[in-house]
């Protein structure tokens, strides 16, 4: 089996593969997991990140609220599948190495590394940036300098330095529903100043589904072959966006080398619930779970801009159907 790096986590959320499923990843059976009104204030929850912590899980969550404005609050759970979610929405203090500064927020992500939980989010700041925060506890958050310049969104950070230094992926981009969109990855002593920005990867032509833009979406996880990073992928069509997400390899010791790129999507925009809400067709995964001792992956992906949905795989398949349709060998 390959192996995750980390932690066992065997209350993770699971159902096994249904039968007859010739999917790599399979839906949780109760999608949505969280609905669109789990909160009296909000219009849609969705593109939301969880984590373990305690006993259970707790998490950042995309809620827009009746005034379509995009906000955050944190949630938590017992199982990973039933979320109480704040009715308030996080106020960010200053931290000493800080920017107060929230005019929006939205696809956030979660990221623990040695002591404290990380936030990493679309931040509003004269166009969409990306912010980062730290909490101990999901009660109080710390909001730290703005990693990059606008206009950039999906920042994403690795769970742990990497030669000394934090990594986090991103996606340069507009200030409107940018047409273009590739993945970097950048370097940071301080996390405050970032740097030794390196290209990842491109949209590609010859795979449709991820053609007009691509974006790092849960936090990298870290496996025996490399980080397995899931994005999502944009497909241009005559009658908009269709967003789906797929998966690659980044080299453990210097992750700006891919070593492999699944031409395939793994999950795209097929249920109800995935093709009808705010923004039809859309899958956006902002997290996932990961359990070192059986090789399974939970993902959380936001549905339709509406919802959030859940789904399983095992590290094993995964990585081998991006190896089967490995685009770096097709090319
Ligand atoms: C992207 C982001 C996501 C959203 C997606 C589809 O640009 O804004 O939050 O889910 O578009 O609307």
């Amino acid at each position: 089996m390959i192996q995750i790096a980390g932690k066992e986590l065997p209350n993770i959320p699971w159902e096994e593969k249904p039968q007859g499923c010739q999917n790599v990843l399979w839906r949780y059976s109760g999608n949505p997991v969280i609905p669109r009104d789990a909160i009296p204030t909000s219009n849609s929850i969705f593109n939301s990140a969880v984590v373990p912590f305690g006993d259970g899980f707790a998490g950042v969550f995309r809620c827009d609220n009746k005034a379509r404005q995009m906000r955050l609050n944190a949630g938590f759970s017992p199982d990973g599948i039933h979320w109480t979610i704040d009715h308030d929405t996080i106020k960010f203090k200053n931290s000493p190495e800080g920017l107060e500064h929230f005019d929006y927020g939205y696809d956030p992500r979660v990221c623990f590394i040695d002591d404290r939980y990380y936030i990493t989010w679309c931040n509003g700041y004269h166009g969409p940036t990306i912010g980062v925060a730290y909490t101990f506890d999901f009660k109080e958050f710390y909001q730290m300098e703005n990693a990059f310049l606008p206009y950039n969104r999906n920042g994403v950070m690795f769970p742990r330095k990497i030669g000394g230094e934090f990594v986090m992926l991103s996606r340069p981009s507009d200030t409107g529903h940018t047409a273009f969109g590739d993945i970097y990855l950048s370097r940071s002593r301080d996390l405050v100043y970032w740097g030794k920005h390196r290209h990842i990867i491109s949209p590609s032509e010859e795979y449709p589904w991820q053609s007009r833009k691509v974006g790092a979406g849960p936090i990298p996880i870290e496996t025996s072959e490399g980080w397995l990073v899931f994005y999502h992928g944009v497909l241009n069509s005559c009658n908009g966006f269709v967003y789906s997400f797929g998966a690659m390899l980044l080299d453990l010791e210097d992750p700006s080398k891919v070593l492999a790129r699944g031409g395939n999507y793994l999950l795209s925009p097929q249920t109800l619930y995935e093709c009808v809400g705010d923004v039809p067709n859309v899958a956006f995964p902002c997290a996932a779970l990961t359990d070192s001792a059986t090789g399974r992956i939970a993902i959380y992906y936001g549905c339709a801009d509406s919802v959030t949905g859940l789904a399983f795989g095992y590290v094993d398949e995964i990585i081998a159907e991006i190896r089967k349709n490995d685009m770096l060998k097709q090319i």
